[in-house]
């Protein structure tokens, strides 16, 4: 089995859920396939543990991950505010999951930081903020957080996990590793084989994650491929940028655009990307490289983010036709340092 956790981590980790009737489960804002997969396979852990608990996530989820959560009821903050306060503060043990910074849960920072109860953070992003925890799981060095609590339940009971549990983890770490194609790691691939030895079935996940999408979303797809990608070769680079415009005329959905990012990196030469979305207020950034290239540092410094080293995301305040140049501008200063790191 694979050691990430010290027995002193384990025991405190034990102490703090045998002694806790009322758990939060929480993760990030926008949530994705590795945060619903994470909280899900969490509540039904701790359902085992005859241990009650409830989901909380700052916003909705998109429509393609909700077959995940077909008896788990997850409380949405954004629709239900005083409801999902109230938990959080009657509540004895919050359990912070796939996200390293409490700013990541947005609105919900304020209230998680004030109160009192426990709270352990289960994470593979790096530097994740220490201080409101009373205890911290970090690797990086692994595929993805579903990942993580695989071997974190698996050390904790000794035992295999049955399906309901095994089902959402394999989901987390399929769709965080984009489909066994990023981060995947010896430990990963060991991981899959035993919750295929568990009894999921592979090819129905696969069909619900990867060929659920509507009409409107491939077409986007096909549309942003064709007239909104632009390639720059010499800097290695590929990005994309969705506009509200086009947004509404492919009736975007939330979620639509997931795995976009990748794809200029399927051109011979091209190592780092990047999706533009123009949202309410704000531009969203996303940032990917196949190579060393740390789009990490790069979205600290210029896109107000950051994440793990090829993959990150972030945020920007300026008008979207400006996106373009100042991506150009940033991507000068990084790739010049990057290549004088190679030298
Ligand atoms: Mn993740």
């Amino acid at each position: 089995m694979k050691n990430f956790f010290s027995k002193e981590q384990i025991g405190r980790l034990s102490e703090l859920f045998s002694a806790a009737n009322d758990v939060v489960i929480l993760s990030h804002t926008n949530p994705d396939g590795d945060a619903i997969g994470s909280v899900v396979a969490m509540k039904r852990f701790l359902a085992l543990e005859g241990k009650k608990s409830t989901i909380i996530i700052p916003n909705k989820h998109p429509e393609y991950l909700s077959f995940l959560d077909p008896e788990v009821e997850i409380v949405v903050y954004k629709e239900h505010r005083g409801r999902a306060e109230n938990l959080i503060r009657s509540c004895d043990l919050i359990l912070a999951l796939d996200f390293n910074q409490l700013s990541r849960i947005d609105e919900l920072e304020t209230i998680v930081r004030e109160s009192i109860s426990h709270k352990v953070l289960v994470d593979h992003h790096p530097s994740p903020e220490r201080g409101p925890f009373d205890l911290v799981f970090s690797e990086t060095e692994i595929s993805s957080n579903c990942e993580l609590l695989y071997w974190l339940f698996k050390t904790i009971t000794g035992r295999d996990l049955p399906l309901e549990v095994a089902e959402p983890l394999y989901v987390g770490m399929m769709t965080d590793t984009n489909n066994f194609a990023n981060s995947v790691l010896a430990s990963t691939f060991r991981m899959a084989s035993d919750l295929i030895v568990a009894g999921v079935d592979k090819e129905r996940l696969q069909h619900l994650v990867f060929g659920g999408f509507s009409e409107s979303r491939m077409r986007l797809m096909g549309y942003l491929l064709s007239e909104r990608m632009t390639v720059l070769p010499d800097f290695e680079a590929g990005f994309i940028m969705l506009s509200k415009e086009d947004q509404e005329r492919f009736s975007f959905n939330e979620g639509d655009s997931e795995g976009f990012v990748n794809m200029p990196l399927s051109i011979k030469g091209i190592n780092i990307a990047a999706l533009f979305t123009e949202s309410e207020g704000v531009v969203r950034v996303s940032l990917r490289s196949s190579n060393d290239f740390s789009v990490n540092k790069m979205a600290r410094r210029f896109f107000n983010g950051g994440g793990h080293e090829r993959a990150s995301g972030g945020k920007l305040y300026i008008p979207f036709d400006r996106v373009a140049d100042y991506f150009v501008e940033s991507l000068n200063i990084c790739i010049e340092e990057y290549r004088n790191e190679q030298i």
